[in-house]
C-alpha cells in the first residue's frame, strides 16, 4: 500500500507488517480528574481528537490490521516509579496518589483505562508502560519483531511527551513511522505543531505524517 500524500514523501507499508499503535488514550490524560489535570492542564483539548482517532481505529481493525493499546501505568506498589518521576515539580496529586478516577496512572485503576470509544478489542495488545515511551521495559520490540511488523502507524497523547518518545525509540530500532496528525494532541498547541515538523524534517527523520482520512483512503 501507498501513502501518496505523506510528508515529507510517500509512505509505502504492507499491512501484515504494519501496526497502529495508539499511545496512551486513558482517561488519566483525557478525562477530568485525571494525571493530564492535576498538572493544570485543559484535558478537553485531547478529547477533541477522540472522533478522528476512533474512524481510523475502525477502519484498520476492518482491513485486519494489529493494534496495540499503550497504558502509562505504574505498579500499585511503584516499584516501577522512579522518585524522580514522582516527585518531580508541584502537581496537585502526584502518581500514586488517591484521585477522583482511583490512583493516578496505576494500573487497574479506573483512570487508567483506556477510554470507552477506543475501548480494546480480543486479539489487540494492550501494553502497560512504566516510562513515556513504549519500548522501555515493556518487551514491544519482541513482540513486535516476533510478528514480523516493519511499520508502525501512530496516533494518541501527548504528541511531544509519549508519542514522539515512542517515535524516537520505534526508529532507532528500525521501525519505518507514520505520525497521524489529526489523531494526536498536546495540551500545549505550539508543541504539537513544533513535534509535528522536527518529526519529517530532514528527509524524515523521525519518520511520515499523514491524516486519518488520508490513511484510509490508501486502505480503500
Ligand atoms: C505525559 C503522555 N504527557 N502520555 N504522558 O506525561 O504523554
Amino acid at each position: 500500500m501507498r501513502l501518496n500524500d505523506a510528508r515529507p514523501f510517500a509512505y509505502d507499508f504492507d499491512l501484515d507488517r504494519t501496526a497502529l499503535v495508539l499511545i496512551d488514550m486513558q482517561r488519566d490524560f483525557i478525562e477530568p480528574g485525571g494525571f493530564g489535570e492535576t498538572l493544570g492542564n485543559d484535558v478537553s483539548l485531547l478529547a477533541a481528537i477522540v472522533p478522528a482517532t476512533q474512524a481510523v481505529l475502525a477502519a484498520w481493525r476492518q482491513a485486519g490490521g494489529l493494534v496495540v493499546h499503550t497504558r502509562e501505568a505504574h505498579r500499585p506498589d511503584l516499584s516501577d516509579c522512579p522518585p524522580a518521576k514522582r516527585l518531580r515539580g508541584a502537581p496537585s496529586l502526584r502518581i500514586g496518589d488517591e484521585g477522583p478516577m482511583g490512583r493516578i496512572l496505576v494500573a487497574g485503576e479506573p483512570g487508567n483505562q483506556i477510554i470507552d470509544a477506543l475501548a480494546p478489542i480480543e486479539g489487540e495488545w494492550v501494553i502497560d508502560k512504566p516510562g513515556k515511551g513504549a519500548f522501555y521495559a515493556t518487551g514491544l520490540h519482541e513482540r513486535l519483531q516476533a510478528r514480523g511488523i516493519t511499520h508502525l502507524v501512530f496516533g494518541g497523547v501527548t504528541t511531544e511527551v509519549c508519542v514522539q518518545t515512542s517515535m524516537r525509540e520505534a526508529n532507532d530500532r528500525g521501525y519505518d513511522c507514520l505520525l497521524l496528525e489529526d489523531c494526536t494532541e498536546s495540551y500545549f498547541p505550539q508543541f504539537k505543531a513544533a513535534a509535528v515538523e522536527m518529526i519529517r524534517a530532514q528527509g524524515a527523520i523521525v519518520g511520515w505524517t499523514a491524516t486519518g482520512p488520508q490513511l484510509m483512503a490508501a486502505l480503500t
